[in-house]
């Protein structure tokens, strides 16, 4: 009997294996398509280590140049089926992998009626294709068949003719990316998307030929579509073309949000216009220095404004549309005046201390309650982008309400600087350093932890981290706690 058990488990197994064990592939640039995909013999493309992933599996892509695009309207692509058990396609952690497709190709990256796939760490260039750098759309004439919940983390997207991401899949989640110099003309943008859910975090998006972030339904099947969130970004120095971008649109659509995002530089600030914009939330937003207004209202109804700082911009601060055009606009509690920046010139958004824009905001910690680098908000909100934090008094930095334990030793660090934290239960940990500038200096950890108290070293010192204040930033299940420090050398 026992044996008769074993063998149905293991005839089982074998037909379980593909999709429910993950497995892990590789490619690399001395690979052989003709191998099976190890880690010592790795397929050549990425085309091919694609073709072979199972919802679950993970295909590593070791550094180098790869001439190729991958579209699945000619690539065998399958689904995940669940953020935890998605399929994905990254570059070997720490290496510099690059796409750039040869002439030919539509876009480097094209996904049509696929899901749960995420693509991280891959630099795309576009400089070649014939379009956008990343499309997300759907296959023959049925939007139904859109694809959707595509997470592009980590990646540089960059020189297309057209857009850096054009799309409407829902329920996408675009994080932590660059996304540059694309676009010939001002229709052509850093991302063009219409879809519910879709959230924008942590990307810097610069130079774009047109808008940096445009959110209407111009493109795609998206009529409706709702709660976009783009937070955490810093947008600048669009409008690269013909000088009508905005920094961020909200526009064709219902409660999206713009949140704790950096915007200087582009022809306007945020937008909220067009198309039956209705129910949009503009938060804690810094906004400087853009040629136009730096918040423009239009052909939108109940739009609220709170919390941003909003200075030095050519137009109007709030240019609020009443009337036909704007209907029900609130704005509140956003400061206009000089909001004691700690420095422009070197585009330094933080506050000085003594800033108005202290302590002058309302309470939204029902929708978040962080800032832009990740630190608590606390009790006592701030207008803009940043929470002011005392840096003469580096052990009374705020953190989340649940820190995790995260500890940063010593503090000020000379060379070698500790981390400590804890993992109540196995899980998906990420602990990132970032400068003051808000630019990412170095992913520490990114992967499953096992349960437990966790230290680490780090030779900062040697990695030619400059004397500065730093932030550590610790994401727990999506939980996350923040630490400020200071490295002297
Ligand atoms: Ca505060």
């Amino acid at each position: 009997m026992r044996k008769m058990i074993i063998a149905v488990l293991n005839v089982l197994l074998l037909f379980a294996a593909p999709g429910v064990l993950a497995e892990t592939y590789y490619a690399a640039a001395n690979g052989d398509d003709g191998n099976p995909g190890t880690r010592g013999e790795p397929f050549r493309t990425i085309d091919k280590g694609a073709s072979a992933l199972y919802a679950g599996d993970t295909l590593y892509v070791r550094a180098g140049l790869y001439a190729e695009a991958l579209n699945n309207y000619y690539s065998t692509f399958r689904s995940g089926s669940s953020w935890d058990s998605a399929i994905t396609i990254a570059g070997y952690p720490g290496e510099t992998v690059t796409m750039r497709p040869d002439s030919g190709a539509s876009e480097v990256l094209r996904l049509m009626g696929v899901y749960y796939l995420i693509f991280e760490n891959i630099v795309m260039d576009g400089i070649h294709t014939d379009g956008n750098v990343v499309k997300i759309t759907y296959m023959g004439s049925d939007p139904a068949n859109t694809a959707r919940h595509i997470r592009i983390k980590n990646c540089e997207l960059m020189n297309s003719t057209g857009m850096g991401i054009l799309g409407s899949g829902d329920s996408c989640e675009f994080l932590d990316l660059k996304i540059h110099d694309n676009g010939l003309t001002d229709f052509d943008h850093g991302i063009y998307y219409a879809s519910t859910g879709t959230i924008i975090d942590g990307c810097e998006i610069y130079r774009n030929a047109g808008w940096g972030v445009h959110i209407y339904s111009g493109y795609a099947n998206a009529s409706s579509h709702y709660n976009m969130i783009a937070r955490n970004n810093r947008i600048h120095d669009n409008a690269r073309v013909g000088a009508r971008g905005c920094g961020i649109i909200l526009g064709a659509g219902t409660g999206h949000m713009a949140y704790n995002n950096v915007i200087w530089g582009n022809a306007t600030g945020i937008a909220v216009a067009y198309g039956g914009a209705t129910d949009i939330k503009v938060y804690n937003n810094t906004i400087f220095g853009n040629l136009g207004d730096g918040i423009t209202v239009a052909y939108a109804t109940n739009t609220i404004i709170k919390n941003n700082i909003v200075y030095q911009n050519g137009g109007s601060a709030i240019s609020d549309l009443t009337g036909a055009e704007a209907v029900g606009t609130v704005a509140e509690n956003n400061l206009t005046t000089d909001p004691k920046f700690v420095n422009t010139d070197s585009l330094d958004f933080h506050l000085l201390s003594g800033s108005p824009a202290i302590g002058a905001g309302v309470d939204l910690s029902s929708i978040f309650d962080t800032d832009f680098d990740g630190v608590a908000r606390g009790a006592s909100w701030d207008v803009g982008a940043y929470e002011y934090v005392e840096s003469a008094s580096i052990a009374k930095v705020p953190v989340a309400p649940n820190n995790l334990g995260l500890d940063v030793s010593p503090n000020p660090a000379m060379g070698c600087v500790r981390f400590r934290f804890g993992v109540p239960a196995a899980a998906k940990v990420e602990l990132r350093v970032y400068d003051v500038g808000g630019r990412m200096v170095r992913e520490l950890v990114s992967g499953r932890v096992t349960a437990g108290t966790r230290t680490l070293a780090w030779q900062g010192g040697k990695e030619g981290l400059r004397t500065g204040m730093y932030l550590a930033r610790l994401t727990v299940e999506g939980t996350t706690a923040a630490k400020r420090f200071a490295v002297m050398r």
